[in-house]
Parts: C-alpha cells; sequence; structure tokens
C-alpha cells in the first residue's frame, strides 16, 4: 500500500463533497474495499472449480459504482452492463446473495439462475446486470421514461463501457432519450479496452474524448477522472441536479481501469497491453490507495482504521463464501420459473402466449 500524501483533489470544495461526514467518507472506503475483497475471494473460488460461466472483475475501478452511487437518492436507479459486482455492493446488496448468485446457488439474488452477469435487486432500484453489450442502455432510457410518466424526481444511472458507445441500440436511445427530455446519465467507465481491443482501435471519436457524441443529440456532456471518489462524486451531481431538475439527459466519462483480464477466461490478457502500464495504474492510480491516502492526510482514519476494514471485509467475504457453499442450488423444477411474469403469473396471456391484440 502507497502511503505517499497525495494532493488535495480540486473537488472536495464541491458542495456535495463538503456537505459529508466522516462516517460517510469511511463509509466509501469500506465499500470500495469490500468490494474489492469480495472479487479477490471469487475469483480464487473461480479458479478452484467452485462456479462457471462468466466472471468479469471490477477490479481497479471501484471508485466509479461507490463515488456515483453514493449521490443518489431514493428516487435514483442503476443500470449496468456484466461487470456488475462492484454497482450491485455499492447499491447496498448483501456479499452473501450476491456471492452466492456466482456459485448458482437457490440463495442467490436471481435464485442461482443469473450468475455473475445477472445480479438484480428491484427493491434496491438495481436493475442488473446486462450481458449483450449496450443492451441496457434502452433499458436505462425506459426507467427514465417511467420516473417521468409517473412524475416522480428521479433519474437513471446507466453505465456503459467504451466499446459500447458503438452499438446501434445506444444510438437510438441518445436520440430518445434527449427528444422526450429523459432524466437518464449514461456513465462510460472508460477503462481503455473492449476486450482485447483498446479505445484507439475502435472508435472514431474527437480529442475531447466519447461523451462528446453526446454533441449530435443536443445533449450534455463531460470527461472526468473516475479514480477519485471527490471528483467521481462531484460529475455525477451535476448530472443528477439535470436530470431531476430539467429532466434532461448527460454522458459523463470517467476514465478508469481494469487490471484483470476481460473476464477470467481472457487468454490474451498479457497481449494487448503491456506489464509496465498495468503496473503504473496499480502504484499510481488505484483508487483504493487514493482515497485512503486522502483521508489519513485529512485525519478522518488512522492506519489501525484502515486495517480494521480490510479486517472485516475479509471476513464477510469469507463468511459470503461459506453461505454460498452451504446453500442449496435450485430445484430442477425451478428451470423454467422467472423467465415471464404472465407465465408464473398464469395469466390469459401467459396461458396463450398472446401478449399484444
Ligand atoms: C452485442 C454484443 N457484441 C459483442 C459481445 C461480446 N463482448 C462482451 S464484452 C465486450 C467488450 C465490451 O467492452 P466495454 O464496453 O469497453 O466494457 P468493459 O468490458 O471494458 O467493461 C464484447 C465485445 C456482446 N456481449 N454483446
Ligand atoms: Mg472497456
Amino acid at each position: 500500500m502507497s502511503t505517499d500524501t497525495v494532493s488535495p483533489s480540486p473537488h472536495a470544495e464541491a458542495e456535495i463533497n463538503k456537505s459529508l461526514s466522516n462516517e460517510d467518507k469511511i463509509k466509501f472506503l469500506r465499500d470500495m474495499v469490500r468490494i474489492r475483497r469480495f472479487e479477490q475471494i471469487s475469483l480464487k473460488a473461480y479458479q478452484q472449480g467452485k462456479m462457471g460461466g462468466f466472471l468479469h472483475l471490477y477490479i481497479g475501478q471501484e471508485s466509479v459504482a461507490v463515488g456515483s452511487i453514493s449521490v443518489c437518492g431514493e428516487n435514483d436507479h442503476i443500470i449496468t452492463a456484466y461487470r456488475d459486482h462492484g454497482h450491485a455492493l455499492a447499491s447496498g446488496m448483501s456479499m452473501n446473495e450476491c456471492m452466492a448468485e456466482l456459485f448458482g446457488k437457490a440463495t442467490g439474488c436471481s435464485k442461482g439462475k443469473g450468475g455473475s452477469m445477472h445480479f438484480f435487486a428491484p427493491a434496491k432500484r438495481y436493475w442488473g446486470g446486462h450481458g449483450i453489450v449496450g443492451g441496457q442502455t434502452p433499458l436505462g432510457a425506459g426507467i427514465a421514461f417511467a420516473l417521468k410518466y409517473q412524475d416522480i424526481k428521479g433519474c437513471c444511472l446507466c453505465y456503459m463501457g467504451d466499446g459500447a458507445v458503438n452499438q446501434g441500440a445506444f444510438h437510438e436511445a441518445l436520440n430518445l432519450a434527449s427528444l422526450w427530455d429523459l432524466p437518464v446519465i449514461y456513465i462510460i467507465e472508460n477503462n481503455g479496452y473492449s476486450m482485447g481491443t483498446s479505445q484507439k482501435r475502435s472508435s472514431a471519436y474527437p480529442e475531447a474524448g466519447l461523451a462528446a457524441r453526446a454533441e449530435a443529440y443536443g445533449m450534455d456532456w463531460d470527461v472526468a477522472n473516475g479514480e477519485h471518489i471527490y471528483e467521481v462524486r462531484a460529475k455525477t451531481w451535476e448530472a443528477v441536479q439535470r436530470a431531476h431538475e430539467q429532466s434532461r439527459p448527460t454522458i459523463l466519462e470517467l476514465a478508469t481501469y481494469r487490471y484483470y483480464g476481460h473476464s477470467v477466461a481472457d487468454a490474451n490478457a498479457q497481449k494487448y497491453r503491456t506489464k509496465e502500464e498495468i503496473e503504473k495504474y496499480k502504484n499510481e492510480h488505484d483508487p483504493l490507495n487514493l482515497w485512503r491516502n486522502t483521508l489519513l492526510d485529512e485525519g478522518v482514519i488512522t492506519e489501525d482504521l484502515a486495517k480494521e476494514i480490510q479486517q472485516e471485509a475479509n471476513e464477510e467475504a469469507d463468511a459470503s463464501i461459506k453461505f454460498a457453499e452451504d446453500s442449496p442450488f435450485p430445484e430442477d423444477s425451478a428451470m423454467l420459473q422467472d423467465v415471464y411474469w404472465e407465465v408464473d403469473n398464469d395469466t390469459e396471456s401467459g396461458k396463450t402466449g398472446r401478449h399484444f391484440f
């Protein structure tokens, strides 16, 4: 762990950050440490053959989910892609329900039938977990539409990768979001790569960044550094206020970095970027170190408290592995449940398969 003094972030003075209590700040550290530990230990379990399917790790990007979700209120909603563990835990989901989902157990948040890419918690306004690149972007617009339609002052934070900006569905969503004044915020988590393809090899964009594509739709946009909690909160809050007060969409591009391969099955993880690049990010841009050192410098935490927070996260993650291992697999009879609400609820359309007309 680096203990260098960090230069104070200019965003510490933003209104949304000045009002933070020490407890709030400590919670952000705790949440980031919990997310990282959850994923470190899930990787271990994956390598031991305890779970199947995909596993896309968020390690290195934690400040984006924790910082942005921390400004959300009770009518704000979250939706994201398949790299979804961080957003789920930051939304208040428990490690137990998430780990059990990875293990395919009936106690998982999606009853063991979704796995890593499909964490869901509607009661916490967390709408997944989507595997089709860009597939969540029209859904994010739809959630925002529903809020507006019901006259609820809220918004939808819709997260996506830098690769998703080239999907047609995203552009259709942008068009409607702007045309219909929808309170949706597209947060591009720009980690520089789409699987093994760098941003430069996959996207045409002006120097200002990918978010500048918003110009074509008359939308507001911004580009910021996603590694610092203060900056992420300040920039997200501007967009949330725009959504709440003016019912207008925003594209917010946040620079970040993933330390592991695209997924645990990324056989080329060492080929499309250098070890030096990865080390540089780990050593100089790690969001956990950055925030921990900020809090040490501010006198909000001591080294002992930082260790205690890590220890607690380790214990919570270990307990979640035990919970997952001890949980049952879903019954065979549950195979066809939770596919269509209409079928589960025996409605006329569920019985006939006719949903329209
Ligand atoms: C429509 C579609 N095309 C291709 C894929 C395969 N695929 C899965 S993830 C991915 C890369 C996406 O990269 P990015 O949007 O930058 O997100 P990141 O993985 O960096 O978080 C691709 C091409 C897919 N899941 N869906
Ligand atoms: Mg990416």
